[in-house]
């Protein structure tokens, strides 16, 4: 019987910023977002158009999440229903109000991960203990990451446009040379410090296909592991990644068998921040469009306490 891929053994060599940023650091490589790295970013900024980048939540369609978790569910608790029936409280002055509410895996929509989300050996980012993860985190929550906020100049990397397809293939993969190419044919360069943003085409494609097809052979398009790209990362103190899939990268590594790799290589060693589900199309096409595929990045998850991550609506403006 084949040995079981082991996530130790492959990332032997792989680089940690763990004590970087001091003992009690939570958002990694979020710290090279410095003053000087915003006030920079906002050179990008040539036309005023803006964009959003979180998919829509509780959507009727469905929402794309990890297989296991479940889309949002909103419930009204109050709408005029309530006042035809004659049970909606009565305000003096005569106003009369909806209100509702949601639940929904912090992980199912756009969203920010915590760096402890995942890890292995015990450990979680900074080498904190994994224990401390047990009912909530206690370490490396999403709520330094949601109290910092994340801002700088993020670069469209169109994978699925650079490679003429509409929607990357199941288990296809990229590299960071790749991604390097996909910027040249863009025109444009990747900088240090830059806010990595990859389109595959995979999100888009959940609402285009049946359920059936989407999940039925689930392994995403996406980066894939190698010492040289995490070495990359590392080099270029990448600071957040953000792709339109559900993991950010290739589900399970072609080479080693290892589900999720970068999971661990750059978020738990290194705290590269990760943001999944991202809408990128309406962005893509308009970089298509003006050639402008750099501009300033904003976006604060919610603010959850002891949370795993958190949705959030990045915003992009160019
Ligand atoms: C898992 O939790 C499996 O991955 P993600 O970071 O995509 O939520």
């Amino acid at each position: 019987m084949a040995a079981e891929p082991d996530v130790k053994e492959l990332l032997k060599n792989s680089p940690r910023n763990w004590g970087k940023w001091g003992p009690n650091d939570e958002v990694g490589s979020l710290n090279y977002l410095t003053p000087d790295v915003v006030v920079k970013a906002a050179a990008n900024i040539k036309s005023g158009k803006v964009f959003t980048l979180q998919v829509k939540m509780a959507n009727p369609e469905g929402d794309p999440v990890w297989p296991g978790r479940s889309g949002a569910t909103r419930i009204n608790v109050m709408d005029e229903g309530h006042y035809v029936a004659g049970k909606g409280p009565h305000f003096a002055g005569g106003a009369h109000y909806a209100d509702d509410y949601m639940t929904f895996f912090l992980q199912g929509s756009t969203q920010y991960d915590a760096l402890g989300h995942v890890w292995y050996d015990d450990q979680i980012w900074n080498g904190y203990d994994s224990k401390t993860t047990i009912g909530g985190l206690s370490k490396a929550s999403i709520l330094p990451i949601a109290e910092k906020g994340v801002v700088g100049r993020g670069v469209l990397l169109d994978m699925a446009r650079f490679r003429g397809k509409e929607c990357l293939d199941v288990a296809e993969t990229f590299t960071h040379e790749d991604l390097l190419a996909c910027a040249k044919k863009q025109g444009c360069d990747i900088q240090k410090r830059d806010i990595l943003i990859v389109r595959t085409g995979w999100i888009a494609k959940f609402y285009k296909v049946t359920r059936e097809e989407f999940y039925g052979n689930f392994v995403e398009p996406g980066l894939t592991h190698s010492d040289a790209l995490v070495n990359w990362f590392h080099d270029m103190e990448i600071p957040n990644l953000v792709t339109d899939t559900i993991a950010n990268e290739v589900t399970v590594d072609p080479v080693s068998g290892v589900v999720l790799p970068l999971h661990n290589a750059l978020m738990r060693n290194l705290g590269v921040t990760l943001t999944e589900i991202a809408w990128l199309d309406d962005l893509a096409a308009d970089c298509a469009a003006d050639g402008q595929y750099t501009f300033m990045y904003a976006a604060a998850p919610l603010k959850v306490v002891n949370g795993t991550g958190a949705p959030v609506n990045p915003i992009v403006i160019k």
